[in-house]
């Protein structure tokens, strides 16, 4: 049997990236290159693959979870290797050797061994009352097959778009089977898992569920969530990222507009990174209002709260018992904003609607920010770049045989790299009051791909050449069109182009990809009359729109910046000088 341990690749500078997802589980036929698990850091997330076909016998990893670079994913029966897999999923586990030679995954298994031990079969766990909540649907699971269940521990979290809530189990004892994954809707009495089942006994009369939909006079009757709920605020705020089983979540579903002057409803809706973020920031994720799906708390939720706290148009709760007399901030639109328009359009005419790509939530997220907290202004620019597309059109002539198309990007990479050495503080990421000035030079370029907008980087664009950069720029720009980009590929930019050059317009505002401090915009050249002091001279003239974040630099070092990469760009010898 080839048992083979999935390990976290080359994730680049990511170093201790939270688990948020998990894509398999025990059972699964996977796939070479399939998605096992998304990861998250601060600045993206991503999707793990795996490196090998087979049938999965064990994950590693649960929610929450920290991996980096080597952590083992799962442990996969290699294709070929692998028995029937429903039939290796029921059968009780082995001590599982690694490829390396570790056998970590004997850990779990005394467990499974203990509980099997005294089974008293196959008991099945049902949804029980769930008051008016009907379709629900599973955003949550917490166990897998093996778990080992405690009476009244959660197995999974149902929501509605009133609620979110925990369904707890009926029976102790191993979980053989779940019936349900994350999706599906679910309403009272469904299966939801089958148990061998240890001296199993039934639960106790279930109890109105902690969530906000418990609010009503029907409420649900499904098990109270773990005793989080009461914890005081600041024992929530140390409460690591949660773990996939057991976690009590206290509640969900739609937050309130911020109060401050209400009492803690529980634990809020968000993922591990905008919890870990939240807590960096000392941001109380139980007063803030969810603007994600169905109320989740986005990065961008925590970020406009603590820019709604430092600007005075809100309060935390401690805040306001400090000072009672501050007004509460409950305007109805919480976070000092106006709320979002909500408007049902279908009232003007038919519409769809279709979720956003995974890439373009991430990005947005990070633009959101980096729009938020950068003062950023832009500059625009046009320059002569006359003689160089001259020079580019004959180069691509006599090169036609090599098969690489010099671009006018690659120029602008070069040109780039040129002033940030002359005004290295383009160079620079702010940390804390301190700047970091890079002695790399490290380009990222904005490709438009069909599931939005990725920044691949070319690495040490100071000593490649304009056909390495070509070559390069063209082989990530495809990548990045497949959605084979690695997360290596994409991370260690300190300056960033966006090209539209290809497509049309004249100027735009970019925004700054943090923690670089500025970006270059670049758009369509166009044939323009030009006086020379004696006659209108035809010149191709690009439009540079150069955003910076006015923070490191100066608007003086922002139009010289400008001014010297126009001159580069009219004439490349200066680059000798
Ligand atoms: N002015 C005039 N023509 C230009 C030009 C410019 N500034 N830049 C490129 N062109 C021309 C090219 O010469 C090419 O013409 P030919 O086919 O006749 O040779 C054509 O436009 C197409 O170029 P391209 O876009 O394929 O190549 P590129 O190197 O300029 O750009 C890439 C590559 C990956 C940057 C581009 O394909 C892309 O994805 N651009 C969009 C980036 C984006 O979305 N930015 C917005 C981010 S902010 O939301």
């Amino acid at each position: 049997m080839a048992l083979v341990e999935v390990k976290v690749p080359d994730i680049g500078d990511f170093d201790e990236v939270a688990v948020i997802e998990l894509l398999v589980k025990p059972g699964d036929t996977v796939t070479a290159e399939q998605s096992l698990i998304t990861v998250e850091s601060d600045k993206a997330s991503m999707e793990i693959p795996s490196s090998t076909a087979g049938v999965v016998r064990e994950l590693r990893v649960t929610l929450g979870d920290k991996v980096k670079e080597g952590s083992v994913v799962l442990v996969l029966e290699a294709a070929g290797a692998a028995e029937a897999p429903a039939a290796a999923a029921s059968e009780p586990k082995q001590p599982l050797p690694s490829v390396d030679g570790s056998k970590s995954a004997t850990e779990s298994i005394p467990v499974v061994a203990a509980v099997t031990a005294v089974a008293a079969g196959p008991v099945e766990v049902h949804v029980p009352d769930i008051g008016d909540f009907k379709d629900v649907t599973v955003i949550e699971v917490f166990v897998k097959p093996g778990d080992a269940i405690k009476v009244e521990q959660s197995l999974i979290t149902v929501e509605s778009d009133k609620a979110s809530m925990e369904i707890p189990s009926s029976h102790a004892g191993v979980l053989k089977e779940l019936k349900v994954k994350v999706g599906d809707k679910v309403n009272i009495g469904d299966l939801l898992a089958i148990l061998d089942g240890a001296a199993s006994q039934p639960s106790p009369q279930p109890s109105p569920a902690s969530g906000r939909g418990s609010e009503s006079t029907s409420a649900p009757m499904i098990a109270p969530a773990s005793g989080r709920v009461n914890e005081s605020p600041a024992a929530r705020a140390a409460t690591p990222a949660p773990a996939a089983a057991g976690a009590g979540r206290g509640e969900g579903g739609l937050a309130a507009p911020h109060n401050p002057t209400a009492a803690p409803v529980g634990l809020p809706h968000a993922s591990p990174s905008v919890r870990k973020f939240a807590r960096e920031l000392g941001v109380p994720l139980e007063e803030l209002k969810g603007s994600g799906p169905k109320g989740r708390i986005t990065e961008s939720d925590v970020q406009a709260f603590t820019k709604a706290v430092m600007a005075g148009a809100t309060q935390t709760r401690a805040q306001a018992a400090k000072a009672p007399a501050a007004p509460s901030g409950d305007s109805g639109a919480g976070l000092g904003l106006i709320p979002w328009p909500k408007v049902d359009f279908t009232k003007f005419g038919p519409v769809e609607r279709k979720e956003m790509s995974r890439i373009k939530k991430i990005s947005g997220a990070n633009l959101l920010r980096n729009a938020i907290m950068i003062p950023a202004v832009t500059n625009h620019d046009d320059c002569d770049i006359t003689d160089l597309e001259a020079f580019r059109v004959s180069t691509n002539k006599e090169n036609e045989k090599s098969g690489i198309k010099v671009t006018m990007l690659a120029f602008l990479i070069k040109a780039c790299v040129a002033a940030l050495k002359k005004y290295p503080e383009f160079n620079s990421s702010l940390d804390g009051d301190a700047l970091i000035y890079k002695q790399y030079f490290h380009i990222g370029f904005a490709a438009d791909t069909p599931n939005g907008l990725m920044v691949p980087v070319i690495k040490d664009a100071d000593k490649k050449g304009i056909f390495q950069i070509s070559q390069e720029m063209g082989e990530l720009a495809k990548k990045a069109r497949d959605g084979k980009l690695s997360p290596a590929e994409m991370s260690g930019a300190c300056f960033t182009i966006s090209s539209l050059g290809g497509i049309g317009g004249r100027y735009f505002t970019p925004i700054i990809n943090a923690p670089e401090v500025a970006i270059l915009g670049v758009c369509k050249s166009t044939m323009e009359p030009i006086w020379d002091g004696k006659a209108f001279q035809p010149r191709l003239m690009l439009p540079l729109s150069l955003t910076w974040d006015h923070r490191v630099i100066d608007g003086a070092a922002a139009a010289r910046f400008n001014v010297y990469l126009g001159q580069i760009l009219g004439d490349f010898r200066r680059v000798l000088l």
